[in-house]
């Protein structure tokens, strides 16, 4: 039991999230790695939403608006941490669920599309897929005709870069969630939100909101985005954190 006075109270929290989702058989053992490099790289951030990620929300938001077959693709980490968040995000841009996972088994996908149903989802893909991503060799490659496989925007975060790579040579819209700006799915991205999922999710849904009803045009001024210079200015943040930090400060 984490005491709510604690000061690490929310990270605990979500190891906590992640540790049952391993036990539930949602979460991989290698979910819980990839999860302890994320938090090394919110340290660097300040565990806060900076300013280039705010930045790529707006672009991210006014994307799905514009998307006519926008999907979420869902995994073990993401489906433990913020199901809830996923589903209202769905709802909010009237996307897709996918489960697309890595380490793939068809009784973890049962599980984690059993998840999202809880969490309010009516519809979940990719229990059965049954296309394939070209020019993929891992599990990922495995996607819903109706879903992944036919998307013109998919979301993903906590991904490797495989897959993300992959969906921007077939011509998609990736918006990825990784706190890595150095990653293979950052810089290969065409929106990389460099943010915490569960922080990122609910300002992107608020964002879709406060966007709907804007015309197409100024719509598509918004989506356009350079994502090398905010990856850059996410990179020139945390070097300016770490050279003004004073162990004294904290
Ligand atoms: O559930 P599966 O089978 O699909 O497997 C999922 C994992 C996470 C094991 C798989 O996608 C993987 O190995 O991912 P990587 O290659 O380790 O990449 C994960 C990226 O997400 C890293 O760059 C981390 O910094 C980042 N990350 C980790 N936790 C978070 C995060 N980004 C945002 N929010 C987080 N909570």
């Amino acid at each position: 039991m984490i005491p709510r006075d604690h000061p690490r109270y929310h990270s605990l929290m979500q190891r906590e999230k992640l540790a049952r989702g391993y036990e539930q058989g949602v979460v991989v053992l290698e979910g819980l790695i990839a999860h302890g490099r994320g938090e090394a790289f919110d340290y660097l951030l300040g565990e806060t939403t900076i300013e280039p990620a705010r930045r790529a929300i707006r672009a991210a938001a006014a994307s799905l608006l514009l998307a006519s077959s926008p999907v979420i693709s869902v995994n073990g980490n993401t489906a433990a941490l913020c199901a809830k968040e996923l589903v209202r995000l769905a709802k909010e841009a009237g996307a897709k669920l996918e489960v697309n996972l890595f380490y793939r088994s068809t009784e973890r996908a049962r599980r984690i599309a059993e998840l999202l149903r809880r969490a309010g989802a009516e519809e979940v893909l990719g229990v059965e897929p049954e296309a394939e991503i070209p020019s993929l060799s891992s599990q990922r490659r495995l996607v819903a005709r109706q879903g992944i496989y036919s998307a013109d925007v998919v979301l993903l975060a906590i991904e490797d870069g495989d897959r993300t790579e992959a969906l921007v040579d077939m011509g998609k819209r990736v918006i990825a969630i990784d706190l890595n700006p150095l990653s293979r799915t950052a810089r290969r991205a065409s929106i990389t939100i460099v943010d915490e999922v569960t922080r990122a999710l609910p300002l992107l849904t608020r964002e879709l909101a406060r966007l709907r009803g804007l015309g197409r045009p100024e719509l598509k001024r918004r989506a356009s985005f350079d994502n090398s210079a905010n990856l850059r200015e996410v990179l020139s943040y945390i070097a300016r954190r770490l050279e003004e930090f004073r162990p004294e400060d904290f």
